[in-house]
């Protein structure tokens, strides 16, 4: 059926819930087709509601109702209630006293194919209840601020369910006829139903312990398949450091006996903060030297962390409604950054943060899908998972952060848990915490909260040789967002140093009484405002948004020299590193219009041989090496450009990676040869390092068309012991022409088909490569036997991959990709709206490209809305795109 008029649900419509439920009493009787659950809600109407309406709605999808009774006694009949596609109206409920409800009703998890509710992975039940999942186990008050403590109790089969899992801790359980058992689960603490989780399966548990600062013992426990249990030692360090460092960075202590983690082969996202169950894709759990890379280990670890920190910020305090989803999540995700950036290298993690919002998120704020991070209406709730509402709100959180300070921002968060803690509340009630606690107004800074798109500064520099100042005018202005014409000036922090000529730094004085700084925060509050510094001997160079201090885009038009400079001197390491970066996109937007005109591409010798100071300067931090060497990405150069040229672009990065190949080949050869020894098995920053920066040279070397550097690739891939290793010699033989590129494919599927993380690897490499012939790869890829479209794992690898990360295939002139991308959205709309959703972000753009491209996109967008059956969520954003 087709909902031609999906209803938008605004945040200024919200109302307090007309009733509340104080206790949920759950048991389910599990069959894979046939579940079975009763619901006994003890329930009363909200005395802070003015609705007078008598009945009672409770919302359910796909369920098949049983029967309903009032208060233990009174079995309700037809005419007592109304049963419609999304809820149950009970005509006439208790007003003056509480009431019991019993719900009974069955479920078909073996049919939800959408993974949210009750649903099968590989044998094993599961459930996914954010956003809005919980309507689709039984009928329910389905929102936040509906928070009720649960009992479940579970009943299955002993040998299909051996291990019964729910919230909270284990208070019973026992054996009953036709081989049969039960588990009870008591959950002391009041969540909303999006913290619901249920587990049964054959799942083997790897267990260790963690003593709290108060000295209170905490049972670990992870649950996976048992081919997976050599698996799983990483997620358990991940755990305890990460409860470790919430302790000592938030005073922060976990407060369940129990702490588990399932992983699961089916899931939409990456991971989900149920209440002491936290149900995790596999993929961010299992790791082994020889299967997961340091990225997978360093992304296991972030993800871990970010679930456990789901505990305090966004399960003791929810979200009043979805609106306010970034309360939680970018308040989670800066949590979970600053814990990976002390777990590893500070400057790498905050580059490979700004990497991700400047190339993804900063696209999605200049597209028909822009929105505030607390966006003001939806269609559909699972399409506001954003890159906006997590990254861009972790980075509204770091701005409070840099404005307060690390002790201010502490009083802050300490206020906001005292206040809060077991309510479901809003963004302003994080930022009046933040106020109160440092007794500062914070109304402008609201703003970040309620206006979309990327605000763009504008910098004007002028020094006064005889009053030895400098005057530094900063100003701001947002484009124009869909829906938001006018937009107010923000409240945004531009940490700044000043650099001597001779690269040493100089002290800021701002205004006479101000003491001297290294860097300080200018405060630019207004469209347009100045900032004097005063008693320099000579015209500095301004260091700007040290850290990338604020989600904005310096309008800042540095000549090439003063660039190198920066890359040499700016003791800031995120400036240090952009300066490298934005001297590589000036040369290669000078290639990418050489190409265009059909001129020869000639690289910059500037560029050369700023990458050569880099190369001969040594470095105690080898990622951050890696990363000084490493291009600007295709994806972000798409963003610098105004009309997207797919081929010229990439054409003008290979033109200077083969150019810093030639030109720089004897280091980067000594350094390969330096560290390419096998380290299988550490994963210290030490080894880590070493093996970046090698996978880097091999990566450049490969640019050289030379049979010795083919056979280093070929070399490191035969003998490698580590899946790091391993992929980066894969990934640089699928990415040229090498003459073994299909027998290492064939070798590397043989060795690894047992492990599906690693098949999704050799999905992902084939589709994102550059050679010709890709697009029939991939098709044929999908015909593959590993292939299967029901797993959102798999479809990001060879889907995902192939839109989002191939732009010069996918992006191909006679609109082949676009037409394949369509016929999958509408295949995967049948299967499973939220995967199916989040593939059409990468025809979202169209407005971006050359007019033959545009047309060709927006056909397939126009064919995806007029689609017959259309999830909400494919609709949402296919149509959004196209208004
Ligand atoms: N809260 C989770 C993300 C998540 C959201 C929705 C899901 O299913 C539809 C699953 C997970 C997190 O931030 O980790
Ligand atoms: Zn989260």
């Amino acid at each position: 059926m087709r909902d031609s008029n999906p209803r938008t649900v605004y945040l200024k419509d919200y109302t307090v819930p007309e009733y509340l439920i104080h206790n949920v009493d759950l048991s389910f009787t599990l069959d894979e087709k046939n579940t079975r659950v009763v619901s006994r809600l003890t329930m009363c109407r909200n005395p802070a509601s003015r609705s007078s309406d008598t009945s009672l709605t409770l919302t359910g999808e796909n369920l098949k109702l049983v029967r309903v009774v009032l208060n233990e006694d009174s079995e309700l009949g037809d005419k007592d209630y109304l049963q419609t596609p999304d809820s149950l109206i009970i005509h006439e409920v208790p007003q003056q006293r509480s009431f019991v409800l019993t719900i009974e009703n069955t479920i078909d998890p073996k049919a939800n194919t959408a993974l949210e509710g009750l649903y099968l992975s590989n044998g094993m039940l599961c459930t996914q209840c954010e956003a809005e999942g919980f309507r689709k186990i039984t009928y329910f008050l389905d929102r936040p601020d509906v928070m009720a403590t649960f009992t479940t109790t579970i009943v299955g089969d002993k040998d299909r369910f051996p291990v019964l899992l729910s919230n909270g801790n284990r208070v019973g359980g026992g054996d009953l006829p036709d081989n049969r058992h039960w588990v009870s689960w008591k959950d002391p603490f009041k969540k909303p139903c999006y913290l619901f989780a249920l587990v049964a399966g054959r799942l083997e548990c790897v267990e260790d312990r963690f003593t709290t600062m108060s000295g209170r013992d905490i049972a670990l426990q992870i649950f996976v398949e048992k081919h997976d249990l050599d698996k799983c030692d990483h997620a358990m360090q991940s755990l305890k450091h990460a409860m470790a460092w919430d302790e000592q960075v938030y005073g922060r202590e976990y407060d369940l006996d129990l702490y588990m983690i399932v992983a699961v082969g089916h899931f939409n996202m990456g991971a989900m903060e149920n209440k002491g169950l936290n149900i995790f894709n596999t993929k961010f759990v299992l790791a082994r030297p020889d299967t997961a890379t340091d990225a997978d280990y360093e992304n296991i670890e972030g993800v871990i962390g970010h679930e456990y920190f789901h505990n305090w910020t966004g399960n003791r305090i929810t979200c009043r409604d979805w609106f306010q989803l970034s309360l939680k999540e970018g308040f989670t995700v800066f949590r979970d950054q600053e814990f990976t950036g002390d777990r590893t290298s500070r400057a790498v993690k905050r580059i490979e943060d700004v990497n991700m919002l400047r190339t993804r998120q900063f696209a999605e704020d200049a597209g028909p899908l822009a929105h505030p991070i607390r966006p003001d209406a939806y269609i559909e709730i699972n399409n506001f998972y954003t890159l906006t509402v997590y990254e861009k709100g972790a980075e509204v959180v770091r701005m409070l952060h840099t404005l307060l300070g690390a002790a201010g921002f502490r009083k802050g968060s300490d206020l906001y848990f005292e206040r809060h803690d077991g309510q479901a509340v809003t963004c302003d009630d994080f930022v009046s915490a933040m106020e109160t606690a440092n007794g500062v107004d914070l109304s402008q800074f609201r703003r970040w909260y309620a206006q979309a798109g990327t605000p763009v500064v504008g910098v004007a520099q002028h020094f006064d040789a005889a009053q030895k100042t400098l005057s530094l005018t900063l100003s701001q202005h947002c484009p124009p967002t869909p829906g938001q014409t006018a937009k107010e000036p923000l409240h945004i922090p531009v940490v700044t140093g000043l650099i001597n000529r001779d690269g040493s730094p100089a002290l800021c004085r701002l205004g006479e009484n101000e003491a001297a700084a290294e860097q300080v925060v200018l405060e630019l509050t207004q469209a347009k405002q100045a900032f004097v510094f005063s008693g320099l001997e000579e015209e500095p160079v301004v260091s700007l948004l040290r850290g990338f201090s604020a989600p904005v885009k310096p309008a800042l038009n540095r000549p090439p020299e003063e660039l190198a400079f920066l890359l040499s001197h700016d003791p800031d390491t995120f400036n240090r590193w952009d300066a490298g970066q934005q001297l590589a996109v000036q040369v290669m937007s000078g290639l990418i219009a050489d190409y265009r005109n059909g001129a020869k591409l000639a690289v910059n010798p500037l560029l050369i041989d700023a990458y050569r100071k880099v190369l001969e300067q040594s470095w105690d931090d080898l990622s951050y090496f890696s990363l000084l060497m490493t291009l600007p990405s295709e994806l972000y150069l798409t963003e610098q450009m105004r009309v997207v040229d797919v081929e010229a672009i990439h054409h003008a990065r290979e033109a200077v990676a083969r150019a810093l190949a030639e030109q720089l080949r004897e280091p980067l050869e000594t350094l390969y040869l330096r560290y390419h020894r096998d380290e299988s098995g550490r994963f210290d920053a030490g080894a880590i390092g070493r093996r970046r920066i090698k996978n880097t040279c091999l990566s450049y070397l490969a640019q050289l068309d030379a049979d010795w550097a083919r056979h280093w690739s070929l070399q490191q891939f035969n003998t490698a012991k580590n899946m790091t290793d391993q992929l980066a010699a894969l990934t640089v033989i699928v990415n040229h022409p090498h003459p073994a590129r299909q027998q290492c494919l064939d070798g590397f599927y043989r060795q690894w088909r047992h492990e599906a993380l690693v098949i999704d690897k050799w999905f992902a490499a084939q589709a994102m490569s550059p050679m010709p012939g890709t697009y029939e790869r991939v098709l044929g890829l999908l015909g593959h036997p590993a292939f299967d479209i029901r797993n959102p794992n798999r479809v990001r690898s060879l889907i995902g991959a192939f839109s989002q990360s191939n732009p010069l295939h996918f992006h191909a002139a006679d609109g082949q990709g676009y037409r394949f991308l369509a016929d999958r959205i509408i295949e995967l709309n049948g299967l499973n709206p939220q995967v199916a959703s989040r593939m059409v972000g990468a025809l979202t753009s169209w407005r971006r490209y050359d007019e033959n491209r545009q047309n060709r996109m927006k056909a397939e967008l126009e064919r995806i809305v007029s689609t017959e059956v259309i999830s909400k969520d494919v609709y949402e954003l296919a149509a959004k795109s196209l208004a």
